[in-house]
């Protein structure tokens, strides 16, 4: 009996030490239907979406983004001014804790600046999304043909980029 208690003992304290190494294991953030916006091959710039999902206690950001098909990556988001849609380029896009934030044609995005091939439907493209703690989130994902999210927000895309770099 007192061996049996002891192992039970052994097995829980085995349990309690290894929670906090198996919480380091699983990626805490994780992306959920990642894609980009398949463009005609005049265009310059395109945007990728995806949800974003935060399995942690805190609050995480993601601070910045890279790509192998653009010269620039940035993070967007969409503001309405004076009823007009435009693009802003944003620090951080915070994912709360226990939570997700989804990036979206007409919300948050990662903006493709400055294309260096054509993206056609089916295309895949690489994204390292950088989070506030150091680590570095890879997204693999394929370009695909979808609609604008509003007529002139759409546009606006493509066209009306402040080009700051
Ligand atoms: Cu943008």
């Amino acid at each position: 009996m007192n061996a049996f208690l002891r192992l039970g003992r052994a097995l829980l304290a085995g349990l309690i030490l290894s929670a906090p190494l198996s919480a380091l294991a699983a990626p805490a953030v994780t992306v959920e239907h990642p894609y980009a916006r398949a463009v005609p091959p005049v265009a310059r710039n395109s945007g990728a979406f995806m949800l974003i999902r935060n399995d942690s206690d805190q609050a995480r950001r993601v601070i910045a983004a890279r790509s192998d098909v653009s010269r620039v990556t940035e993070l967007h988001t969409h503001i309405h001014d004076h009823g007009v849609m435009r693009m802003r380029r944003v620090d951080f896009i915070e994912v709360p804790a226990h939570g997700s934030v989804a990036l979206k044609p007409g919300g948050y995005h990662v903006m493709l600046i400055g294309l260096k091939h054509p993206l056609r439907p089916g295309d895949p493209v690489h994204i390292d999304l950088t989070l506030d703690d150091g680590s570095v989130l890879p997204v693999d994902l394929k370009a695909k043909k979808i609609g604008m999210p509003m007529k002139m927000g759409g546009m606006q895309h493509g066209m009306a980029m402040p080009m700051k770099h």
